[in-house]
């Protein structure tokens, strides 16, 4: 018979396939790699259930490659204020990938209970101005607000290796047990605890537990894809339209750096990404 399901787990070749409460284990059909197919997690598909083969792919509402997920609503980036320690870095380079990918993103911080006074307060002080410019932040102790958040949404948890992600998921859903690893472990080999993709569904909710990562790269993307994605720089428009506030003279980004109106920080990372692209 074909039905509709999503793909909800990859491991190698094999799919599983949601179809209502049931979970079908397929593999794709074989002219699938001859046309360059590759199944993603997310992917809502048409499989055959006596062949267990995944038939056709549904056109795609949004996909991200790192991690390669699809037909996402929403994104946790799971950022820990220490352990592995608190980048702004990685924190400005997720959010540019989900606005540039048209995905809302949630900051949620972890290890809060591990900071020391000073750690805690510095972080939190960076913080604000994210809220300041219109991300919303929560701390991995906030259960309620979180699921609030999951609700009706299909979310993807990204972030650091190490920073919590699966451990989230555990606490939220009580009869989960992903594995969880020992910190000092996980970043002393670059291990990854979390080896897969996976959505979770529970009731309302699809969440996606990821393997973390210790580095990013922009790949496929413009330099003023990057721009635009810094979303505070809009309210300060420059004389020239297509100014990359880089040197341009009378920019007015650089000038509210300078002012304090925007935060150091995003601005040498925007920097440091565009730099990117000159080599
Ligand atoms: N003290 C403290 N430890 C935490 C907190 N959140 C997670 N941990 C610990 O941090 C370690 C790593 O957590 P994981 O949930 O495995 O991290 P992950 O983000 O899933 O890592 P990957 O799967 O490798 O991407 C575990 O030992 C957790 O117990 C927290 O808020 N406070
Ligand atoms: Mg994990
Ligand atoms: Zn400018």
């Amino acid at each position: 018979m074909r039905v509709k399901g999503q793909i909800i787990k990859n491991i190698s070749d094999t799919y599983d396939c949601l179809v209502n409460e049931d979970i079908y284990t397929c593999k794709c059909r074989g002219n699938f790699r001859h046309k360059n197919i590759i199944p993603m997690v997310g992917d809502f598909v048409f499989i055959d259930t006596e062949k267990k083969i995944i038939e056709e792919i549904m056109e795609r509402k949004n996909s991200i490659i790192r991690p390669r997920v699809s037909n996402i609503t929403k994104a946790f980036v799971v950022t820990s204020f220490v352990n592995p320690d608190f980048s702004t870095n990685l924190l400005d380079k997720l959010l540019t990938e989900l606005e540039i990918s048209n995905i809302i993103p949630v900051i949620i911080m972890t290890k809060m209970d591990l900071a020391s006074k000073e750690d805690y307060k510095k972080v939190k002080d960076v913080l604000k101005y994210y809220e300041k410019i219109g991300y919303k932040v929560l701390y991995n102790t906030d259960s309620s607000k979180i699921k609030d958040e999951l609700k009706n949404n299909t979310t993807v948890l990204m972030g650091q290796t190490g920073a919590g992600k699966s451990t989230l998921l555990n606490k939220l859903f009580k009869d989960l047990d992903l594995k969880t690893g020992e910190i000092s472990m996980a970043l002393g080999r670059g291990k990854h605890t979390t080896r897969h993709v996976e959505i979770i569904v529970k009731d309302n909710i699809k969440v996606i537990d990821t393997p973390g990562f210790s580095a990013l790269s922009f790949l496929d993307l413009k330099k003023e894809m990057v721009r635009d994605a810094f979303v505070e720089f809009k309210k300060y428009p420059c004389p020239y339209n297509d100014c990359m506030h880089i040197k341009e003279a009378e920019c007015n980004v650089i000038k509210e750096v300078k002012r304090g109106n925007i935060l150091n920080s995003r601005y040498l990372n925007y920097k440091n990404f565009i730099d990117e692209f000159g080599r």
